[in-house]
């Protein structure tokens, strides 16, 4: 089912989505969602649309980079933007998303008392959390058997994998992989570090078919890669379609990442706006977008709606002793070296 419906919503780039029943809440306008790929569960925004008459339409992207650029380059008329942990800090300081008082909308006592005030965002002024997961690298067992336990495989893959690895398309997603393995801390200024980031990534180059971060789970599934960088429930939705497919937990730990719900500063209607926000934290409406892309929510009580599944995945249940690092803003000088590194790596 979920292909099906993930079809639905990426083919075209904007997709409104019918009112079609009598029962239906009568026409309250367009929301205007801006999310990353495969990433918006299409039957939760039909209950959405049930439920409120606010028809929704849906455009893609693949970085946070991509929705950092879109939204300084002017208006975009989205109403939603999704942008993640390490970004969100970035989007309040430039004005591009506004606040809207989360912490007092209807809903919000429903968030996981952790996930309440983030780092990000304190005081739940700006955003509601989206999904949370994790980002490591998949490969295929029948290509090469494995085990694998360390990012020094996908950076310095065996032979068999030359030309059929797929990186992300992000400079700050990729960096940050490769900080975790170096065991040093994200937004790095140190020029001895950044050196020998940048002579991983060249070493790895040989080794790289495609740095893109849409459609990954669809290069794995047919083969096209057989190794991968992926966010754990990319991963899962690959496997669950190809289960050679194994998704790696690294000793050295890996990256973590909270994308949050915000709402972009001259949004077109900013009450249909705040209606989705707190539609996000209803156990299960986070549950249904939860078993569509297969990321973790931050709401309480989502699990009781959940496919058994995914619950028992092994994408979706990191080892107990696995060490997560959540990402975070960095400087600007830090992201200035972040880019000097891509320019030169994708020359
Ligand atoms: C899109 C998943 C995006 C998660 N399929 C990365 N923050």
């Amino acid at each position: 089912m979920r292909p099906l419906l993930a079809l639905c919503l990426s083919a075209s780039a904007l997709v409104a989505l019918p009112l079609s029943h009598a029962a239906q809440a009568a026409d309250a306008g367009v929301l205007h969602i801006f999310n990353w790929t495969d990433y918006t569960a299409p039957d939760m925004i039909k209950k959405f649309t049930a439920e409120t008459g606010i028809r929704v339409t849906l455009d893609t992207y693949d970085s946070n980079e991509t929705l950092l650029a879109k939204m300084k380059a002017g208006t975009t008329g989205y109403d939603i933007v999704v942008p993640s942990n390490d970004f969100v800090p970035i989007f309040i300081q430039q004005k591009l998303i506004q606040p809207v008082d989360v912490a007092d909308m209807p809903n919000f006592h429903n968030l996981e008392p952790r996930w309440q005030h983030r780092a990000w965002d304190p005081d739940a002024k700006y955003t509601v959390p989206w999904q949370w997961g994790t980002t490591s690298f998949v490969y295929d067992t029948k290509v090469y058997p494995g085990p694998v336990d360390s990012f020094a495989t996908f950076l310095n893959p065996p032979a068999v994998f030359k030309g059929q690895v797929g990186q992300l398309g992000s400079p700050s997603e990729v960096i940050d992989m490769v900080l975790v393995y170096l065991h040093k801390p994200y937004c790095n200024q140190d020029p001895a570090t950044l050196k020998q980031v940048l002579a991983l990534l060249e070493a790895q180059k040989p080794f790289v078919k495609v740095y893109n971060s849409d459609g990954i789970a669809d290069r794995m599934v047919s083969g096209e890669t057989t190794m991968h960088a992926v966010w754990s429930g990319d991963a899962e939705r690959a496997r669950v379609q190809k289960s050679t497919l194994r998704y790696v937990y690294a000793k050295e730990g890996g990256p973590g990442w909270m994308d949050n719900v915000a709402v972009a500063t001259g949004a077109p209607d900013l009450e249909n706006a705040k209606k989705f926000l707190n539609f996000m934290m209803d156990p299960k409406n986070a549950a249904m977008e939860t078993s569509y892309s297969g990321y973790e929510n931050g709401v309480t009580g989502s699990g009781q709606f959940l496919d058994p599944k995914l619950g028992n995945s092994p994408e979706f249940n990191p080892p107990k002793d696995y060490k997560i690092y959540f990402n975070y803003a960095c400087p600007a000088k830090a992201t200035k070296d972040y880019d000097r590194i891509w320019t030169l790596l994708r020359k």
